[in-house]
């Protein structure tokens, strides 16, 4: 039998395992479970709140209190370096 398994380890890293368990007479006898991805770090950005929405009216990184995660749309061009979170340090 042939699994893949998605691992969310408790520091919050997300690893994927896959392999083969060996099953005889419903037990299973033997596994060869390996790594296929490295652990990938949690994503930093989903800590920040949600930036305004394409609704509001313009808003500016000096009327919000600090970070916030914009995504690829940043409809208030927060995100100077385009990674997803608008008003990190440089305002
Ligand atoms: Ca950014």
């Amino acid at each position: 039998m042939t699994v893949t398994i998605d691992v969310l380890r408790p520091d919050g890293t997300q690893q994927v395992c896959e392999g083969t368990y060996t099953v005889r007479g419903g037990i299973i006898i033997d596994a060869a479970i390996r790594l296929v991805a490295p652990p990938v770090p949690y994503e930093p950005e989903s800590s920040y709140p949600t930036g305004p929405s394409a609704g509001e009216p313009d808003v500016d990184c000096p009327d919000l209190p600090g970070p916030v995660r914009v995504g690829p749309s940043d409809p208030h061009n927060l995100d100077s370096d385009g990674d997803g979170t608008g008003c990190e340090a440089d305002y």
